[in-house]
């Protein structure tokens, strides 16, 4: 019998209210099952929401350098339990053990950035325009987080929002996807250890659809952080807007690498394959369109189907496995559709548009890196968000051009440019579009020092990561202090 797994309220692992639990499938072998875990209901948000608020009471006023040590704590046991993690994670999402393991790491390099932060967390001194008066600002606790968090970075995604709300001090209620619960079990484990009060950290698995919507409709969460598609994303932000609650959206891409025709080649090439069948294109910054220069495509494009091709599938579990099982059966029937989509609006389709016909992979959600050809900007494979290895190759005959192409698309998180020009590299820097620019680099591969998102329906203007993330953490608070000893009014009072 599978272990079934808890939900952590109020300080304690307990089951769910509804008694209700869901199965846990290991996507390259879906005989296997991990664990079952709480189909939680809105009662269990609304207990976790009152410890929450018990724990938020308690943390706020704890100061932010003694956060931070406990977030260093909290990387070095991460640092510990590395591989463990990584384990789990490939066997329930499915990349393969080198990603699993870089996946832990950017959770580690968030702790110790987030650590740093604790003694900083800056506020500003200003003058004032008035004499014997000072003006400041510091940075404030905001309440009860809620975090919605997506399969494709089990781990990595929940520190990016969890390590900086918890620094700036406030309590988390924590709904990872349903597809990768372990891993968010493993991080409550690694909090708790590292000396996080139990009231601070709250779990509650379940759907999106019960426990995702108590979340954002809870009126004592005032901060919402979601990680996901563009049409939940949507309607979690009219929620939101209605009940004034600040929102924070990392959503769709489509992302573009365009090569040049002075482009390195073979630099490119390893460029693309990373970032199209990297993680089986399901990052949000995957490579899902490669826009390439007329002078070289056909040469460019030969050498990627030639390469792609033999690109070995497996389990991520196995060393030799270079690309892993899409993560569930609706995921792969969204790429067998695209992919027939592509077809009939006259793209060639040049590799792949299958599952493998190896008999060992036949209970895991494979399919096979894909390349369709012949794409022209305004098709929908062109347009819209696959999430999966299929890459649509357009062809273009000039850097104007190239740059239109990856323009026009409703989404803006990365893109890259492959070029020896360094003029056509500023120029590209200046005008694409996107939260993200690699130059001769795939458009996967953001670090967890600098800001992440991106631009138009990718996001709503904030951005993960990096400092930037500490903001959207905390309120901002202005103090006055005036030391005259009389009545001084602002803007009316001014002398030289
Ligand atoms: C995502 O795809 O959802 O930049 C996050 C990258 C990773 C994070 C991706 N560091 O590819």
């Amino acid at each position: 019998m599978p272990e079934n797994f808890k939900n952590f309220i109020a300080g304690e692992w307990v089951a769910p209210t509804t008694g209700a639990y869901f199965e846990n499938r290991n996507p390259a072998d879906w005989n296997e099952v991990i664990g079952c875990f709480p189909r939680s209901g809105p009662d269990d948000v609304t207990r976790a929401v009152a410890a929450a608020q018990r724990g938020f009471a308690r943390w706020s006023q704890a100061p932010a350098p003694i956060r931070g040590d406990v977030l260093h704590r909290v990387g070095d046991l991460l640092v510990q339990r590395k591989d463990e993690i990584a384990r789990a994670m490939t066997r329930e999402m499915g990349k393969v053990l080198a990603e699993t393991r870089g996946d832990v790491q950017e959770g580690i390099d968030t702790a110790y950035y987030a650590h740093t932060e604790g003694r900083r967390l800056f506020g500003r001194t200003v003058p004032s325009e008035l004499r014997n008066k000072w003006a400041m600002s510091y940075r404030r606790p905001i309440g009860v987080a809620g975090l919605i968090t997506p399969f494709n970075f089990p781990l990595a995604i929940p520190t990016w929002k969890m390590f900086p709300a918890l620094l700036c001090g406030n309590a988390v209620i924590f709904k990872p996807a349903e597809d990768v619960p372990l891993t968010a079990h493993l991080l409550v484990e690694v909090l708790l250890e590292a000396g996080l009060p139990p009231d601070v950290v709250q779990l509650v698995h379940g759907e999106g659809s019960v426990v995702g919507r108590a979340i954002v409709e809870h009126p004592d969460i005032s901060v919402i952080s979601f990680t996901g598609s563009t049409e939940t994303g949507s309607s979690i932000g009219a929620t939101c807007g209605r009940m004034h609650k600040r929102l924070s959206l990392e959503m769709g891409g489509k992302n573009a690498m365009i090569v040049m025709d002075d482009a390195d080649l073979d630099l490119a090439l390893e460029g693309v394959l990373w970032g199209a069948f990297g993680t089986t294109g399901q990052r949000c910054t995957a490579t899902s369109r490669l826009i390439v220069h007329a002078n070289v495509h056909d040469r460019f494009v030969q050498l990627l189907c030639d390469r792609a091709d033999k690109l070995r599938l497996g389990p991520g579990l196995e060393e030799t496995t270079e690309v892993g099982p899409l993560i569930n059966e609706d995921a792969r029937k969204k790429v067998e559709y695209y992919v027939g989509v592509g077809e009939e609006e006259g793209a060639r389709r040049l590799i792949g548009g299958a599952r493998p016909s190896d008999k060992r992979l036949e209970r895991g959600w494979f399919y096979r890196p894909t390349v369709l050809a012949g794409v022209r900007p305004g098709m929908r494979v062109e347009q819209e968000e696959i999430f999966g290895p299929v890459l649509a190759v357009i062809k273009v005959d000039s850097l104007t051009d190239a740059i239109r192409v990856n323009n026009d698309v409703r989404y803006g998180l990365s893109s890259s440019l492959y070029t020896r020009d360094v003029n056509a590299a500023f120029r590209a820097m200046t005008e694409l579009d996107n939260g993200i620019t690699y130059v001769n680099a795939p458009t996967i591969g953001a670090e967890a020092h600098l800001p992440f998102g991106g631009v138009k329906q990718t996001g709503n203007g904030h951005r993960e990561g990096g400092w930037e993330v500490y903001d959207f953490y905390s309120e901002t608070k202005v103090v006055y202090v005036d030391f005259s000893g009389r009545l001084q009014r602002a803007q009316i009072d001014t002398e030289a």
